[in-house]
């Protein structure tokens, strides 16, 4: 038992502080802290009732050496300073905390954030890669991904305008470039100019295979993956995707909504939000 108080507002403004990086991408750690906290949740089963946030699997080889993790070192590296400040925070709390002030900072909604995840992980026991998705893919692909941790259609459309932040990497990911013009403000961009541009496929110098349009006004080429095209190419997502270039609202609402669910992915908790499944297989509950 500590006797440390648990001041989640103090660790919200030191990752707030830590946002500008000037000599980092667009200038902001912001979209990969974000990433960060998708990752340590998208690896949930509900079947298994496996992965997902607790346990911050992450800092070891088996979940950060798997391919599709490739950079998060860097978010993991900026939160050092506030996990040093404030010790008391688990790490996949802090990861998942993280997300959630870093898309208010750059504009987004107020996402609800739950504490209690543990950092207690059983390593036999990790979930295995393979998990993420794979951004060269299609509909029957981000179906099975997505319907693995609980998310219908619409809330896949919605989960995936979190790519109107940050950029590809060739060096992380293959894929390069920013989807929208200004990457570090969060907004509905990504879905307007999904649907009102013209894609062309681009074949890059490593033979990845993605979507380019050339913005004249910003000379800048931005990019789609093959799995955020296949939204409008689908129609059971496509009707989404309109519904959110139109109604910024409805966006900010709806992806606050299924952002909070998605770190909670995993967690069971008590009556006054306690973490509960001591059971569950990534872990225990330690105060
Ligand atoms: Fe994503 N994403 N993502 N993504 N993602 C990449 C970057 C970022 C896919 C692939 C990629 C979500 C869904 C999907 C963010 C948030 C979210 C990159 C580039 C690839 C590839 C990585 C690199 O090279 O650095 C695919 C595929 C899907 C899908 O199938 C739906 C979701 C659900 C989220 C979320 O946050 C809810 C963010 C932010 C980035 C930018 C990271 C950065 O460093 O900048």
């Amino acid at each position: 038992m500590s006797s440390t108080i648990r001041d989640y507002a103090s660790v919200r403004r030191a990752i707030a502080s830590l946002l500008k990086q000037p000599e980092y991408d667009d200038g902001s750690a912001g979209p990969v802290l974000v990433r960060l906290a998708w990752h340590s949740a998208g690896t949930y089963d509900a079947s298994t009732d496996t992965g997902g946030s607790n346990g911050a699997g992450m800092r070891y080889e088996a979940e950060g050496g798997d391919p599709a993790n490739a950079g998060l070192q860097h978010a993991r590296v900026f939160l050092e300073p506030v996990k040093a400040a404030h010790p008391w925070i688990t790490y996949s709390d802090l990861w998942t905390l993280a997300g959630v002030e870093a898309i208010k900072q750059m504009g987004g909604p107020d996402i609800a954030w739950w504490p209690g995840r543990t950092d207690y992980v059983d390593d036999s026991k990790l979930p295995p890669r393979g998990r993420l998705p794979d951004a060269a893919l299609g509909n029957d692909h981000l179906r099975a991904i997505f319907y693995r941790m609980g998310f219908n259609d619409q809330e896949i459309v919605a989960l995936s305008g979190a790519h109107n932040l940050g950029r590809c990497h060739a060096d992380r990911s293959g894929f390069d470039g920013a989807w929208v013009n200004n990457p570090t403000r969060f907004s509905n961009t990504y879905f307007k100019l999904m649907l009102e541009r013209e894609w062309r496929e681009k074949v890059l110098d490593n033979g990845v295979r993605q979507y380019v349009y050339y913005d004249e006004d910003a000379e800048e080429e931005l990019m789609m993956l093959p799995t955020d095209l296949a939204l409008i190419s689908d129609k059971s997502f496509r009707p989404w995707v309109e519904v959110y270039a139109r109604d910024k609202e409805r966006f900010f609402g709806d992806f606050a909504r299924v952002f909070g669910k998605l770190m909670e992915l995993g967690i069971r908790r008590g009556e006054k939000g306690e973490v509960v499944n001591t059971d569950n297989l990534k872990g225990g509950y330690v105060s």
